[in-house]
């Protein structure tokens, strides 16, 4: 579809489940007309002088974090921001980012949130869809200056306002930009709706570039209150917040959200690698983390042999992809903690296995939902129900899962169903009592590690590069990474076969994350096509993974 036939990028995101649906979820107590700025003072009346946020040498308190993101609403305000205008924040796991978010929040601007490895297709991306109105962004970390990302985002874009944050304050000269530690202002704060969108998440695109995710205050606070619940948080729990602070598991599942709506302590560290978290785990007492599954087998392979006393630890979640059995049934030996396994994504519907379940069920099962109204259909190639224990696509509806992605027309035709079941995209088998076991995934996108990669916006990279004919990538299993990209590439004729890294170094250089760069590269004579011309891409994938598989085995 042209951009042409988008509707207007400056419209409001809105979230918008039928009536009957929404007097439901109002009347079983699930929204309770709450938003987070309502929710922040009321933590601060409650937790006032405890510590809500640990991040390198900053500690903040309730109190100073609600008085903290009252002056920066304040002065995102007097930067000309209006309630309802979307800010887009690149902030990795600093003190910083709490107080900017609720910031933003209390003065009724929406948090548009990307990933610190995302970079200028991305950014630029999430900035026109979202028709942005500022950026609020780290100055330098973990070696790259993201002021100098924000110069070229801004060339596009020369109207969005810049606010820098730091680990360590953001008061001089940042030069063109704002210094987030000297935003001021006054006045009143506007009243914000608590049935509208709250920030948008992004999703792991399954076709093309990530769609953006309206999640307003009630359905979110209800998904994040009852995880807690669920995670079994209180005001004495300490949660360390290893993976990105952005992404919606760290964030909600139940994340550094989850801790905070009970009076818990949030710690975030710089990185996720063992070095740097167990010091922390040790020294701040922490209670729970999150992890996805390659991380947690880097965690047992280190901690037999660290000096660090991880013994505080209780809950290890663990999310984003599936963790095998094998690797399962090793944490409570190794780590001496339960592990909860989380099945979720940034669209709504989040599983967990509970901390009392028969150990069979926390090691072989990704959990059942959280709410009771959690609607979940698994369905075969005709969209009947198959039998129970049968695997099939997961669709699901329920009080904090969209109805609808932001500004998306022909992706919110395909992704949900006439009724507002969201197409997941995952094929699952339901066991009795509601339990899922993922098996797998429908759609052409590549888990890598839990960060989600669409074969098809990789293609489009490859295809710009001036060899390359045609280019298809797949997802290989990796005993590492669960997964990993292999992009086939069929050169154009005449042409001389480029390196495989000259290949990876040309669509890094296209500006996007890291993490979606090809792991591999093959080339190919040709592709296969039917009589009729090119087969499905779908189909071309899969032959690919297969030959791909079949020729590993060989050697
Ligand atoms: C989480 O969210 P997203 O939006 O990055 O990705 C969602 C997708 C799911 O549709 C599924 O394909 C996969 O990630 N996934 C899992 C999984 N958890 C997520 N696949 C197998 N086993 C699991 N345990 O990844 C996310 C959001 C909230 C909580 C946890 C993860």
């Amino acid at each position: 579809m042209s951009d042409a036939l988008l509707p207007d990028p400056g419209e409001a995101p809105r979230q918008i489940w039928p009536g009957e649906f929404a007097a439901r979820y109002r009347a079983k107590g699930y929204w309770r007309g709450e938003s987070f700025g309502t929710l922040l003072r009321r933590l601060a009346a409650d937790h006032g002088p405890r510590i809500a946020v640990v991040g390198g040498e900053t500690r903040l308190s309730y109190q100073d974090l609600l008085a903290a993101a009252e002056t920066a609403a304040h002065g995102f305000l007097a930067l000309g921001l209006r309630p309802g205008d979307r800010v887009v924040v690149q902030v990795p796991n600093i003190a910083g980012f709490f107080p900017a978010v609720f910031g933003l929040f209390l003065a009724g601007l929406i948090p548009v949130y990307a990933l610190p490895a995302h970079r200028r297709t991305e950014i630029a991306h999430f900035v026109a869809r979202s028709g942005a109105k500022a950026l609020v962004i780290a100055d330098l970390w973990e070696g790259y200056d993201y002021r100098a990302l924000a110069r070229e985002i801004r060339e596009e874009s020369p109207d969005l306002r810049v606010v820098v944050i730091g680990e360590a304050p953001v008061t001089g000269e940042v030069g063109e930009f704002t210094a987030f530690d000297s935003l001021k202002g006054q006045g009143e704060l506007p009243q914000v709706d608590p049935s509208e969108v709250a920030f948008m998440q992004i999703s792991g695109g399954t076709t093309g570039l990530s769609k953006l995710i309206p999640r307003t205050h009630d359905d979110y606070i209800y998904s994040f209150r009852e995880s807690a619940a669920i995670c079994g948080l209180t005001a004495d729990s300490v949660y360390l917040c290893a993976l990105p602070v952005a992404h919606n598991f760290p964030m909600s599942s139940p994340g550094v959200f989850g801790a905070l709506s009970v009076g818990a302590k949030v710690v975030l560290s710089p990185n996720p690698a063992p070095a740097t978290a167990f010091p922390l785990i040790a020294a701040e007492r922490v209670t729970i983390t999150g992890l996805v599954p390659p991380l947690a087998l880097l965690w047992m392979q280190a901690a037999p042999g660290s000096a660090h006393d991880l013994s505080s630890l209780e809950v290890l979640g663990v999310g984003g992809a599936k963790f095998i059995p094998e690797a399962a049934a090793r944490v409570r030996p190794v780590l001496g903690c339960t592990l909860q396994q989380v099945f979720g994504m940034a669209e709504g519907l989040v599983n967990y296995t509970r901390l009392d379940d028969p150990e069979e069920i926390i090691i072989n099962t990704q959990g059942r939902p959280i709410s009771a109204d959690d609607e979940v259909l698994v369905l075969d190639d005709n969209g009947q129900p198959v039998a129970m224990g049968e695997a099939g696509y997961l669709h699901t509806r329920g009080p904090y899962t969209i109805r609808a992605y932001h500004n998306e027309p022909a992706a919110n035709a395909s992704s949900f169903t006439p009724d507002g079941f969201y197409r997941t995209g995952d094929m699952v088998k339901q066991l009795p009592g509601g339990y899922l076991v993922v098996q797998g995934r429908a759609g052409d996108h590549i888990n890598r590690a839990g960060e989600k990669i669409s074969a098809e916006e990789i293609e489009d990279h490859l295809l710009a590069h001036p060899a390359v004919f045609d280019a298809a990538v797949v997802s290989i299993p990796d005993p590492f990474l669960g997964e990993r990209s292999c992009a086939f590439l069929v050169l154009a004729e005449g042409v001389e076969k480029p390196k495989a890294a000259a290949i990876k170094a040309f669509v890094r250089g296209r500006g996007i994350a890291a993490f979606k760069v090809p792991d591999e590269v093959v080339f190919v004579t040709e592709f296969a096509t039917t009589a009729v011309g090119k087969i499905s891409r779908v189909k071309l994938r899969a032959d690919l993974r297969a030959r791909y598989l079949k020729e590993e085995a060989a050697k």
